[in-house]
């Protein structure tokens, strides 16, 4: 079963940071990369869960908080504001974010686009809880 995960990326040192990650060092083969860029102050973004894509999130400026449920109501949360952290977002967490002002965010995800893929409604999301637990 894959849980959330934060990962330290090897950087290095040029005068400025320079931060790697090579093939290995993710978890899935990237099929899609986008950017996010906030221009908010403490702008809630996200508030669904994937059925399949899982994804990483890097936070190349200001800062993220990354809110995670699984259907089981476990909770975690990460703050990410050093851009050599990265998050696993594993498929079926519900997942809310605050970006905080001029948060610039990468993702990385498993799987091309596709609204199908989202559970946007959080009781649907509970209801899949049921629906596992019901077998
Ligand atoms: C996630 C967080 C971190 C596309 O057309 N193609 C895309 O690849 C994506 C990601 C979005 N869109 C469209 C769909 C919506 O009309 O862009 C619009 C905004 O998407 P959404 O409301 O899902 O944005 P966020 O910031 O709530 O969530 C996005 C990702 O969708 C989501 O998977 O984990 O960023």
């Amino acid at each position: 079963m894959t849980i959330p995960r934060l990962y330290n990326l090897p950087t290095v040192d040029i005068n400025s940071i320079m931060t790697i990650a090579e093939r290995d060092d993710l978890p899935f083969p990237v099929k899609r990369v986008y950017w996010i860029t906030s221009n908010h102050e403490d702008e809630i973004r996200g508030e669904h869960a994937h059925k399949s894509c899982q994804q990483l999130l890097v936070c190349l400026h200001g800062e993220l908080n990354i809110q995670l449920e699984d259907n089981h109501g476990n909770k975690s949360s990460f703050c990410l504001k050093h851009p050599n952290e990265m998050v696993l977002i594993p498929s079926q967490y519900w997942c809310k974010i605050a970006y905080k002002k001029d948060a610039i965010v990468l993702v990385m995800a498993s799987h091309e686009y596709d609204p199908e893929d989202y559970i946007r409604v959080y009781d649907e999301f509970k209801s899949q809880e049921l629906k596992y637990h019901l077998g």
